[in-house]
């Protein structure tokens, strides 16, 4: 763990952990396979294998609690939709979400398929809690026709950083499964190198609310003839959802821990307050709240205290 202060007891610039944000939080799922019990068939190239999906019962169902568990690479466990048999398909979509409880900074959201990469999906977040979904990346073999973006979209210096880019490059049939993707928040955007004067991709990162929308499978065409077969061969299916990042305390605490309303505070230090130690404390209020950079702690200093050593904290 990360100290706030140094070893002669000067505030440095702290952080908490990196980890899985997702791992031990249930995403919610709009839909999941099961509820009536139904056969589903898995595309394996020119055989197919059939197999059964029960939302009731505890060794055939593909809830969405198995999106972000322990994952094991010889005991796949995944969260699975309904088929195309009952209606999975453009223009119905199926949203993932995914609540934190409060603000972390995103540095990359993972998905590793079960079945094959969808030909359209696109990830948003909330930058505050119960704020707009705004957009956070467009995966899709149809960028254009189906979010209206141009598929070799860049961001020069100078542009809006915090806008959402769409790519064709992992929206394939192939491979039939294990396929992932992963996107990383500061790729491509040309403050990531000076991320700590940078408010804007600040802003970017942080999420309370990540919103998975898989808007349209990928198909062989063959569903054309409405066979059920064939129908019930097509379906989402997702064995892992991870979330790197940190809870995010602006530099100022080195872990966040349950809170007395329910879900997580930062454990402030350098006399700042709040959820996010987005504030200094009210008896030290002597220069403006400003985040930890690399070159500086930017502690909250008391009026009174100022030109002592080491102020008594209240
Ligand atoms: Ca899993």
């Amino acid at each position: 763990m990360d100290s706030c202060y140094d070893d002669e007891g000067n505030p440095s610039t702290c952080m908490p952990k990196f980890e899985n944000v997702a791992f031990n939080r249930t995403a919610v799922a709009s839909n999941v396979c099961g509820s009536p019990p139904e056969d589903y068939c898995m595309q394996t190239g020119s055989t197919r294998s059939c197999h059964y999906c029960d939302a009731s019962d505890p060794d055939l169902h593909h809830n969405a609690s198995l999106l972000t568990d322990f994952h094991r690479s010889e005991e796949n466990t995944w969260w699975q939709s309904q088929s195309m048999y009952y209606g999975i398909q453009h223009p119905n979509s199926v949203n993932l979400t995914l609540h934190l409880g409060k603000a972390f900074e995103i540095t990359y959201i993972r998905l590793k398929f079960y079945t094959s990469r969808p030909e359209s999906f696109a990830i948003y977040k909330r930058t505050e809690q119960d704020g707009p979904w705004l957009p956070y990346q467009y995966y899709s073999a149809s960028c254009k026709k189906t979010y209206g973006k141009d598929s070799k979209g860049y961001i020069r210096p100078g542009d809006d950083e915090r806008t959402a880019l769409c790519t064709d490059e992992f929206s394939d049939i192939s491979p039939l499964t294990g396929g992932n993707v992963a996107f990383s928040t500061l790729e491509g955007r040309p403050s990531a190198y000076n991320f700590d004067q940078s408010v804007v991709l600040q802003e970017w990162v942080t999420a309370t609310d990540l919103l998975i929308s898989l808007n349209r499978l990928n198909t062989f065409g063959d569903e054309f003839f409405k066979d059920a077969k064939v129908l019930r061969s097509y379906f989402y299916a997702i064995s892992d959802f991870s979330v790197g990042g940190r809870c995010k305390c602006n530099g100022h605490a080195s872990e966040c821990f349950e809170g007395d309303r329910g879900g997580l505070v930062c454990a402030c230090e350098h006399h700042t307050v709040g959820d996010d130690c987005q504030r200094c404390h009210p008896f030290y209020q002597d220069r403006p709240w400003s985040r930890a950079s690399g070159d500086s702690a930017n502690e909250c200093l008391s009026e009174y205290l100022a030109s002592g050593p080491l102020g008594t904290a209240c």
